[in-house]
């Protein structure tokens, strides 16, 4: 797969990619990801990337061109109909669908993966309309740009890739992706500073273990995530 993201600030992704399964998924080739320049698609000698909003108001709007420009030299289409199947441009942006597992897993099968990243203010909505395949925000909590939604959207998405993970790992991981929160895990010692770790996981009692998991699974979802029973 490869990821190409257009943002003014390339430099935020620099290390971004170099720790863990993502690092191990570029090493093994499984994914290519770049950080662009947004400015470089600039033709005027301020490389000048946004503008005054038509119709007054406060901030600035990013300007269409050097976005289709970049589109277009990254994937060889500027309008949406003519995007090649497979290859998918998104705007990370606060009135995008909502991010989700779901998500993450239909993008984890893209050839090819286009993000742009909107600052504050927005981005001229001509982008989202003759452009861009998906428009995706992480969640209802204001950001300051659409650099920290690419990277959760790229991390949730590159583990997914075939390969990314042992086998064993994704299985399990399957299983657990649309129902209970993860039961609470315990390691030695059994007794830190007074606080103990339930002592059913220390008995070896495989079934009692299990009815233990799934109880507090429960139990804490509940608390933390009622909505996912509902
Ligand atoms: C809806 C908020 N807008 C009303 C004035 C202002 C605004 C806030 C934050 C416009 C852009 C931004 C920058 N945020 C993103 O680019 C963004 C984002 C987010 O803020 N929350 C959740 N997901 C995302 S994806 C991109």
């Amino acid at each position: 797969m490869q990821i190409d993201i257009i943002t003014i600030f390339p430099e935020y992704f620099r290390e971004a990619f170099d720790f863990g399964i993502i690092r191990r998924a570029c090493a093994a080739g499984l994914v290519n990801i770049r950080a662009h320049d947004l400015r470089a698609w600039t033709s005027d000698k301020h490389h000048v990337v946004d503008d005054r909003p038509f119709g007054g108001g406060d901030g600035m709007v990013f300007k269409p061109e050097p976005i289709f420009a970049a589109v277009k030299s990254l994937t060889g289409a500027s309008r949406r109909e003519s995007m090649a199947a497979g290859k998918r441009v998104l705007l990370l942006s606060p009135q995008g669908r909502q991010f989700t597992q779901a998500v993450a897993a239909d993008l984890a099968v893209s050839e090819q993966l286009i993000l742009i990243c909107g600052r504050y203010e927005g981005v001229d909505e001509r982008v989202a309309d003759a452009l861009v395949t998906d428009e995706i925000s992480i969640g209802d909590y204001v950001l300051s740009g659409g650099e920290p939604a690419a990277l959760v959207v790229i991390d949730a998405m590159v583990r997914l890739l075939p390969g990314a993970l042992g086998s064993e790992t994704s299985a399990a991981n399957e299983s657990f992706s649309a129902g209970l929160l993860d039961c609470p895990q315990y390691t030695r010692p059994p007794d830190f500073e007074g606080i103990r770790a339930p002592e059913v996981l220390l008995t070896g009692n495989h079934a009692e273990i299990a009815r233990w998991r799934r109880e507090s699974s429960m139990e804490k979802t509940k608390r933390n995530r009622p909505d996912l029973l509902k």
